[in-house]
């Protein structure tokens, strides 16, 4: 259902772009600063959008100015916010993790594929800046589009600040199927940053398809394709496919100018236009010409490659290597081929302007579209608007984003030279007839599909209310855990608040509800069955909550273990910090203000802060730490509150292996399978020691890493789980 008050696809309302890059790159200059169109994909798509529209664009200037920060829209109509970044971030973040990783592993060239934890460092600081700068300008906005893999992490970082906004994310670029995206050591964060926005926008099924498959696997989150959602902790996020079009009118018509031609007297023109870059594949575009004169003599003097390259990423050794070797290539297939009067190849290093652009797109007879990877291609889609006379031939690359729906173009596999040598051959020898067939079909589709239609599917997708995937049900569960279950008898551990209770404003309040406690009996019933309940709450405090005589109960993080069969235990240091921690109490007893509150729990203690006001808060969270620490304990962040824990390198972790060894013997893993859930970072501890031993839930947001193996939304969720344990077929005593 459309959300009325947001209204995000109204077509009149100004929308907020936030990319790497603005539109125009400033420059220094003696005469103030000077700005210059950028250039690439993404622009060429979002610029006319924000014209029309109004609106803002978050971006990177291009240059690190004095002055950024005042930087004027000056005469757009649309605003500029700027973000500023230094010498060393700007290598860090763009040059290195966003271009030198992710650009190359995306196009799943990886051996080209740099991994470096300093860009990691940086391209994190980079995207909380992005994150918080859109944050604090569109604090008002009921949407923010946040584009492409530069800020992959932007998305969460702007959840932070404004829970309720809803965050659309596009990418540009192609995602790469799970095998090669997981070489990422980064991979998890870079998938939980996309995952806070509420849709995510990939050019075609296949890349969602990717995307899927990385966020299930890598991340266990629960995914629904058919639907295209995917739940990770209490967030929903919509996935879809959003082919990108171009401003077709606009092209068409500066076509149908009377431009310059680039065409010498009757010689026929092949075309190739990209941003200078590897995956374009101009080398093998230049040797698939140089085999078309070498297999096609009769093309010799006839027929002319024109390669207009725009310098890209300049100052990156890489492409400059990559420009040598285009001119390598030029300098000897000309040698080779050349006449007085000809010249096989023309290539020009530098950008053209628009309406010059569209009169070689329109006077070329064939267009040859070749990357090696691309994530759409948009060179493919001018051309086409362009052919408003004689209708020239696209050949394109099967492995274009584009060539999932321009069909009707002579599709090649751009390795294969031979192959494409001949597709070359075909297009110039194609009759007018088929040429005209195939153009006006190609035209058509993205007359109908161009950026107005794409921002359009784009925002009313955006339009929703939040996404929902169906409750957690017996399907999930029989896929998560049948096969890993199947003939082994069960040890279930299990977290009190947050996991089995709903977390409430005082912990007396968290009580068991009835249908819990029913799922609970039902599990604890089977004989092949035992559960354990492991809390940071007093022993005798979470045994009385839970109330179940066949339990085993962990309290204080599991210092102190007690329950039906289960030979008792204190740990050994227990009594001399129960001493100690009365002596912490009383420090800690004049933070007790605003509501504030200390809970004793015998060796250990909680500063519970949930009443204090917000802005009081951050004095009083420091001073309890610092107090903590002073006592010899370690401090740790819970929720709404501060733990105080002896240093005695004892966690839930321990615990449950404590346990385990216990019930079972050393050799515990071959008897049994264990399931532990839990829902705060002390849970973590348990995640961490279970790794590869078990099937670990972490419950609720997910705005935190976890180390558990999937996650579950809520406490009802984990009451599915429950029930779905209590029925399912009795194993071997
Ligand atoms: P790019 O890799 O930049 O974009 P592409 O989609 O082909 O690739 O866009 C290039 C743009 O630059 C086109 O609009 C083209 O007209 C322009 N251009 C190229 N050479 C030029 C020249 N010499 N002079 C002037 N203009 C020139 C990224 C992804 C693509 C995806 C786009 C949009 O890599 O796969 O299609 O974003 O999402």
């Amino acid at each position: 259902m459309a959300r009325d008050e947001s209204g995000i696809a109204d077509p009149n309302r100004p929308i907020i772009v936030v990319s790497n890059r603005l539109p125009f790159t400033f420059t220094q200059t003696d005469h103030g600063i000077e700005r210059a169109p950028s250039a690439g994909g993404l622009i060429t798509a979002l610029e006319p959008v924000l014209r029309k529209r109004g609106g803002t664009w978050i971006g990177w200037p291009g240059t690190d100015l004095p002055e950024a920060g005042s930087l004027s829209t000056r005469g757009e109509s649309y605003d500029i916010a700027p973000v500023r970044l230094s010498e060393e971030e700007i290598e860090g973040h763009y040059r290195g993790l966003s271009n030198a990783t992710l650009w190359p592993l995306m196009h799943s060239m990886v051996d080209r594929t740099r991994f470096d934890s300093h860009d990691w460092a940086s391209y994190c600081v980079v995207n909380e800046r992005f994150g918080e700068t859109a944050a604090a300008k569109a604090a008002d906005a009921s949407f923010i589009w946040v584009h492409d893999y530069q800020l992959m992490l932007a998305p969460a970082r702007i959840r932070r600040d404004l829970p309720g906004t809803v965050i659309g994310f596009f990418l540009h670029i192609p995602f790469p199927p799970y095998d090669v995206f997981r070489l990422l050591p980064w991979d998890r964060e870079l998938l939980r940053g996309m995952l806070a926005a509420d849709l995510i926008g990939f050019h075609v099924r296949s890349y969602a398809t990717n995307f899927f498959d990385c966020v299930e696997r890598s991340l266990g989150a629960r995914v629904n394709r058919t639907d295209g959602l995917v739940e990770y902790g209490d967030h929903t996020t919509r996935i879809g496919a959003f082919p990108l079009g171009i401003d077709f009118e606009l092209f068409e018509s500066l076509a149908l100018d009377d431009g310059d031609s680039p065409k010498n007297s009757d010689e026929r023109v092949v075309l190739g236009i990209d941003r200078l870059d590897y995956t374009k594949g101009i080398p093998e575009r230049m040797l698939a010409f140089e085999q078309l004169l070498e297999m096609h003599p009769e093309h010799r003097g006839k027929v002319a490659l024109l390669q207009i390259a725009v310098p890209s990423r300049a100052d990156v050794a890489e492409y400059q290597e990559l420009k040598r070797e285009i001119e390598g290539h030029v300098g000897r297939i000309n040698g080779r081929f050349a006449n007085s009067g000809w010249s096989p190849i023309r290539y020009l290093y530098r950008a053209v302007d628009q309406k010059r652009l569209c009169a070689i797109y329109r006077d070329s007879d064939v267009a040859l579209v070749t990357p090696l990877r691309d994530g759409m291609n948009l060179v493919a889609k001018e051309f086409v608007a362009c052919q408003v006379a004689d209708p020239g031939v696209l050949v394109l690359s099967k492995l274009a984003g584009a060539a999932q729906t321009m069909r009707e173009a002579l599709l090649v596999n751009p390795y294969d030279i031979d192959g494409t040598a001949e597709a070359i051959h075909r297009a110039l020898e194609m009759e007018e007839a088929e040429r005209r067939s195939r153009m006006v079909a190609l035209r058509r589709r993205e007359k109908r599909d161009d950026i107005e239609s794409w921002v359009r599917t784009f925002l009313e997708a955006a339009d929703h209310e939040r996404a929902e995937l169906h409750p957690l049900g017996d399907s999930d569960l029989e896929a998560w855990l049948g096969d890993f279950m199947s003939g082994y008898r069960l040890a279930l551990f299990l977290d009190y608040d947050g996991t089995l209770s709903s977390l409430r404003d005082h912990p007396s309040l968290a009580t068991l509800s009835p249908a819990m406690r029913a799922a609970l009996e039902a599990c604890a019933k089977r004989d092949d069955t035992r559960i354990a309940v492991v809390s940071g709450r007093a022993l005798s405090d979470v045994t009385s909550m839970v109330d179940h005589p066949g339990l085993i109960f962990a309290g204080n993080h599991g210092l102190e273990i007690d329950g039906s069969d289960f030979p008792h235990f204190i740990h050994e240091d227990l009594v001399h910090y129960r001493n100690r921690a009365e002596e912490l109490a009383r420090s800690l007893s004049r933070l007790e203000v605003d509501g504030a509150w200390t809970e004793a729990k015998g060796p250990t203690l909680t500063y519970h802060y949930r009443a204090v006001p917000t802005q009081n808060r951050e004095e009083l969270i420091r001073d309890a730490h610092r107090i903590i620490n002073e006592a010899g304990y370690q401090a740790r962040d819970a929720h709404h509150a501060v733990e105080a824990r002896p240093p005695i390198g004892w966690d839930k972790g321990r615990a449950v292996l404590h346990i385990l060894r216990s019930l079972y013997g050393p050799a515990w893993s071959e008897h049994v399978r264990v399931i532990y859930v839990g829902d705060d970072h002390t849970d973590e501890d348990a995640f961490r020691f279970l790794a590869g031993l078990a099937m670990t839930f972490r419950v609720g947001s997910a705005d935190t890493p976890t180390a558990a193996t999937r996650r579950l939304p809520n406490v009802e969720a984990v009451r599915t789980l429950l029930e779905w344990l209590a029925r399912r077929r009795v194993q071997a005593s």
